[in-house]
């Protein structure tokens, strides 16, 4: 019994037992060296996903264009945008100002 306890303790220190909540779980996509990090972020559905400006200087954007939405404001350094995926599917998005910088969400049921 004793020994069960000790093993039951370890594995909650140790994270296993960690189990994410399935609806309003919120994942982040950090965007820094002219980049979406990570650029290939893989959610459940109706995670709310914030993107944050890490940079010092440059600003950017997140423009889901294929989808035909509309370009987020400008994030300056500090900002945030969000968004909530309820419907899984792959999601491609671009920066405004550096059509280079690429990311995707994929929205999984
Ligand atoms: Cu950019």
């Amino acid at each position: 019994m004793k020994a069960a306890l000790k093993i039951m303790l370890l594995l909650a220190l140790s994270g296993a037992w960690s189990f994410p909540c399935l609806a309003g779980e919120a994942a982040e996509v950090r965007i820094e060296g002219m980049q979406f990090v990570p650029q290939h972020l893989k959610i459940r559905a109706g995670t709310s996903v914030t993107w944050v400006n890490r940079e010092k200087r440059n600003n950017h954007s997140v423009f889901f264009e294929k989808e035909g939405l509309a370009e987020s404001d400008r994030l300056f350094p500090g900002e945030t945008w969000q968004r909530t995926f309820d419907q899984p599917g792959s999601y491609p998005y671009v920066c405004g100002p550096h059509p280079d910088m690429t990311g995707t969400v994929d929205v999984e049921p």
